[in-house]
C-alpha cells in the first residue's frame, strides 16, 4: 500500500467510514497513518453509544430499564430518583451478534441542558423520548395545544442541536405513558410529532449542502409507543433499536486493535481516576502498542468517541505549558464524565446565596462574590468556592447544600476543573492576565481572573445594571482549537 498509494482524497465523501471523519479532517498524513494501522491489525467495532435524550420525566430511565429487563418492564421511579447529570450503563442485548451499547441516560431537567451537549458523540444512536400527555391532565383544547407546541419545540431543538454537532446522527423517537391517554389521543399526538420531524428534515435539507450527511430519523419520525410499566411495545422497540444500530455507518467499523486496547485501558483507569496527565497517557499509548507517530490520531479518535476529552494542541511528555501555567489544558486528559459533570455544576448549579451569606462579615470576599455573581468574573482565590474541597470551612458548612447542588464528589481538584472549563469554552482568562505566566516582573504573585459566562444568566438583570454603569466591561477573547470540543 505504501509504495503504490499516491493520494487519499476524502473531501465531499459524506459516507466515509474508513478513515473516520475526525481522522480524515486531519489530512493525508494522518489518514494514511490510520489506514496503515488498520491494515496491520484491526478489529470490527461492535460497540455503539446509545444516548437517551428528552425532557425531564419523559420516561428515559424507564425506557432503558424496560429495554434491559427480561420481562420488558420498568419499576415505578420515584420523583426523588430523577437522573442527576448523566447515568452510564453497559447493555448487551441477547442474540444481537455481539452488539454492545454504552448507554448514557441524560438527566432531562433544564439545568443539565447546557452540560449534556458536551457528551453528544458521533458514533451514537439517539433515543428521543417524549411523554404522551396524560388524559387526566387535559382540561381544555388550549392546554393540549400548548403542550403539543412545547413538545414540538423540544423535538425541533434536539434534532437541530444533534445535526449541528454530529451531522448524520441516527435518531429514533419513543412515546411513553401511552397507558394514561386514549388510543386516539396517542395517535393524534404521535402524528403531530411526526409532522414536526418531517418539517424539520425538509428545512434542514433546504439549508444544508450536499456535503453534509443528513440526519437519519428512523421510521421517518413515527414514534414507537410504549408503556414502560406494563412493557407494551418494548419488544418491538428493542428489536428496532438493535436493527437501527446495525444500520449505522459505525457498526462493524474496522478499528486498529491497539486503539481498542487503549480504549479499554482508559475506561479501566476512569474507574479510579477522573483524569490523567500527558506523561501517563503517553505511557498508556505505548503500552497499548500504538506507535509514537500516531499519538495525535489516536487522541482525536478517542476524543471523538467520547472516551476522553483532550483540548490541548500537541501532547508531549514534558509539557512546556505554553499557556496558563497550572491551569493549562495541554497536560490534562479528562476520562470520567461524572467528574466532568461535577465540574460543570460548580458554575451552573451552585448555591450562590450560601456563598453570599458565608462572606457577610468579610468585605473583600463579599465584594468578590458579588463580582462573580453579577459579572461572571471569578478571582483566583474564589476558585475553591466553586467546587467541594475537603477540609474547607465553607464546604463543611454546606453539607446539606452540597447534596442539593448535586455534586457526587466531596473534593474536586481546582486546577483540573478550571482547565476543563477552559477546554470546553465555558471559561476564559481575561485579557489582562494573558501576557503573564503567573508571576509579575517583580516576582510577585499575580491573580488570575476567570470570565465564566455560565454563571451570569440567573443574575442577568443585575448584570445589565452593572453594564449600564460601566463602559469598561467589554472583553475580547480569542480561542484556537485543533480538536474542537465534541460538545
Ligand atoms: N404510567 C406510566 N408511567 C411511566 C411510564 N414511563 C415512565 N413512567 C413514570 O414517569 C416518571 C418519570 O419517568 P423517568 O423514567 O424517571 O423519566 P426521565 O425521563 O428519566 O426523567 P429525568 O431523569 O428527570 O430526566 C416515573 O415516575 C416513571 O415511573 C409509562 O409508560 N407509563
Ligand atoms: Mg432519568
Amino acid at each position: 500500500m505504501e509504495s503504490s498509494l499516491k493520494k487519499v482524497k476524502c473531501d465531499s465523501c459524506v459516507r466515509l467510514q474508513l478513515p473516520p471523519p475526525e481522522i480524515a479532517s486531519q489530512g493525508g498524513e494522518a489518514s494514511l497513518t490510520y489506514l496503515k494501522s488498520v491494515k496491520k491489525d484491526s478489529e470490527a467495532n461492535k460497540r455503539i453509544n446509545l444516548i437517551l435524550i428528552g425532557n425531564g420525566e419523559a420516561g428515559k430511565t424507564s425506557v432503558l430499564e424496560a429495554l434491559r429487563s427480561k420481562d420488558g418492564r420498568a419499576g415505578k421511579i420515584d420523583v426523588d430518583n430523577r437522573t442527576i447529570g448523566i447515568d452510564l450503563h453497559r447493555w448487551e442485548p441477547e442474540d444481537a451478534d455481539g452488539l454492545t451499547f454504552d448507554v448514557m441516560d441524560f438527566g432531562g431537567q433544564q439545568i443539565y441542558a447546557k452540560t449534556n451537549q458536551y457528551f453528544i458523540v458521533r458514533r451514537a444512536l439517539y433515543l428521543l423520548v417524549w411523554s404522551v400527555m396524560p388524559l387526566s391532565d387535559i382540561q381544555t383544547d388550549t392546554e393540549v395545544g400548548t403542550y403539543v407546541d412545547k413538545l414540538k419545540a423540544m423535538i425541533s431543538t434536539w434534532l437541530r442541536a444533534m445535526q449541528a454537532r454530529v451531522p448524520g446522527a441516527s435518531v429514533l423517537l419513543v412515546a411513553t405513558h401511552i397507558d394514561l391517554a386514549e388510543q386516539l389521543e396517542v395517535k393524534d399526538q404521535c402524528e403531530e410529532v411526526r409532522r414536526c420531524v418531517e418539517q424539520e428534515l425538509k428545512k434542514m435539507s433546504e439549508e444544508e449542502d450536499e456535503n453534509i450527511l443528513p440526519l437519519r430519523v428512523i421510521r421517518e419520525g413515527a414514534s414507537f409507543t410504549v408503556d414502560c410499566l406494563k412493557g407494551d411495545g418494548i419488544k418491538g422497540l428493542r428489536d428496532s433499536v438493535c436493527m437501527a444500530a446495525k444500520g449505522m455507518l459505525w457498526w462493524n467499523e474496522t478499528i486498529p486493535r491497539p486503539y481498542l486496547t487503549l480504549r479499554k485501558d482508559v475506561e479501566q483507569l476512569a474507574k479510579t481516576k477522573p483524569y490523567t496527565n500527558a506523561k501517563h497517557f503517553l505511557w498508556m499509548v505505548n503500552k497499548a502498542g500504538v506507535s509514537t507517530n500516531e499519538v495525535k490520531v489516536v487522541t482525536s479518535f478517542l476524543h471523538d468517541m467520547g472516551v476522553i476529552k483532550y483540548f490541548g494542541h500537541d501532547m508531549k511528555e514534558n509539557q512546556a505549558q505554553p499557556d496558563k501555567g497550572k491551569y493549562s489544558i495541554e497536560d490534562t486528559i479528562f476520562i470520567d464524565p461524572i467528574w466532568m459533570i461535577d465540574v460543570f455544576k460548580g458554575v451552573m448549579r451552585h448555591d450562590w446565596q450560601h456563598l453570599l451569606n458565608f462572606f457577610r462579615q468579610d468585605p473583600s470576599k463579599s465584594k468578590k462574590t458579588k463580582k462573580l455573581l453579577h459579572l461572571g468574573i471569578v478571582d483566583e482565590d474564589m476558585f475553591e468556592y466553586l467546587w467541594p474541597q475537603e477540609g474547607s470551612d465553607f464546604w463543611e458548612s454546606t453539607n446539606n447544600t452540597l447534596l442539593s447542588s448535586g455534586f457526587t464528589r466531596t473534593h474536586l481538584n481546582v486546577q483540573q476543573a478550571v482547565a476543563l472549563l477552559r477546554g470546553c469554552d465555558l471559561a476564559h482568562f481575561l485579557a489582562a492576565s494573558e501576557t503573564s505566566d503567573g508571576e509579575t516582573s517583580e516576582g510577585k504573585h499575580k491573580e488570575w481572573e476567570l470570565l465564566c459566562p455560565g454563571i451570569i444568566p440567573p443574575f442577568a438583570h443585575q448584570h445589565r445594571l452593572a453594564v449600564k454603569e460601566s463602559h469598561s466591561l467589554c472583553v475580547h477573547v480569542e480561542c484556537q482549537y485543533n480538536i474542537f470540543p465534541a460538545g
